[in-house]
């Protein structure tokens, strides 16, 4: 192994074949995998360093921060807002925007992420992990909510962080997806999964089962008939698997097939689904639309979605392309 392609030798290539590139997105992205690295060490040393528990504040989703929730998120900010690549930030755990501060000069990019995607985990010693979305933005303005509001078919990049027994990164750009494993022994990321592809057909399922009384009848139909087996309509077993990390059950279904959901339910009328668009369902949607999937609300296609604010949140069916077409047959029937 010793012509391994490293991430910075992959982008480098890409960039070549965009001559219109001026490097930049090159730069960017590096400095967005440093940050994760830093993450991965502070995730993989946890209670050594005294980083598990909870920080005692909570986020503006008013969900209880962890304090690797605002520790991922400090180091995202202070790794990328220096860089002269950003217009601005947005962050799962702050409300507003985050600007570029005065004394740092403004790129054409805006990163949106969810630091520590999974981290009601981190304390029981699961994989979490970061999701980051990158769009382009207009040059040397102070972004307004707008630029931000983009549709997920707008974003230049898409990735993920994996922090598991492997720390994997997930990326595209647009043209296929690729995946790359930490060498701790050098601190680079290694290509070890190029083109990676869903596979089309599926006989596994990813959906949070205690929520089942709450769901829409098309997802009552849906998972009803997976469980009915190969006695039931769809005349096979299937089997489900939830780890309550999107970034872990979307990686398993990029390596091995399958289908992923976290539909709307009637359990909290203020908050009617679980996964935020901007820094969660959009970047994935890319993903796993690159890689031959699909990713839809049940009704309409995620990436086609106008979000009308940083934190909305949407119901998400993605994966296999045969099952979610199924599921979205199963809303038009209804
Ligand atoms: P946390 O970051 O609060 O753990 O939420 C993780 C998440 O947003 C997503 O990663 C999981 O797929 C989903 O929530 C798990 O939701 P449930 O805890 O309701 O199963």
């Amino acid at each position: 192994m010793t012509n391994k392609v490293t991430l910075t030798r992959f982008i480098i290539e890409q960039q070549r074949g965009l001559p219109e590139a001026s490097g930049t997105f090159t730069l960017l992205l590096n400095n967005i995998i440093t940050a994760c690295k830093q993450i991965a060490n502070k995730v993989n040393r946890g209670q050594l360093i005294g980083v598990l528990g909870s920080a005692g504040s909570e986020n503006v989703q008013g969900e209880i921060q962890k304090k690797l929730d605002i520790i991922t998120h400090e180091i995202m900010v202070n790794q990328l807002n220096w860089t002269g690549h950003l217009a601005g930030m947005a962050s799962e755990e702050l409300d507003d925007v985050i600007t570029i501060p005065a004394n740092y000069p403004k790129g054409k990019y805006l990163v949106l992420f969810d630091p520590l995607d999974g981290s009601s985990n981190i304390d029981v010693n699961l994989a979490v992990g970061t999701i980051f979305s990158v769009l382009r933005c207009r040059e040397g303005i102070e972004p307004t909510l707008d630029d931000f509001l983009a549709k997920g078919s707008e974003q230049a990049c898409a990735g993920f962080v994996l922090y598991g027994p492997s720390t994997m990164l997930v990326l595209t750009t647009g043209k296929g997806v690729n995946g790359f494993t930490l060498d701790q022994d050098i601190g680079e990321f290694i290509l070890t999964h190029p083109n990676m592809r869903v596979p089309e057909e599926t006989s596994e399922f990813a959906i949070n089962m205690s929520n089942q009384r709450f769901w829409e009848p098309p997802v009552q139909r849906y998972i009803d008939e997976c469980l009915q087996g190969k006695e039931g309509l769809r005349e096979k077993d299937f089997n489900m698997r939830w780890v309550a990390s999107f970034v872990a059950d979307v990686y398993r279904i990029l390596t091995r097939g399958g289908v992923f959901l976290y539909p709307l339910d009637n359990r909290d009328p203020a908050k009617p689904a679980k996964l935020r668009i901007m820094y969660e369902a959009n970047p994935m949607a890319f993903i796993i639309e690159q890689a031959g999937g699909l990713c839809s609300t049940g009704r309409e296609r995620i990436l086609d979605i106008k979000p009308t604010g940083i934190h909305q949140r949407v119901p998400v069916v993605l994966g296999s392309k045969n099952e979610v077409e199924r599921i979205i047959r199963y809303h038009q029937d209804a």
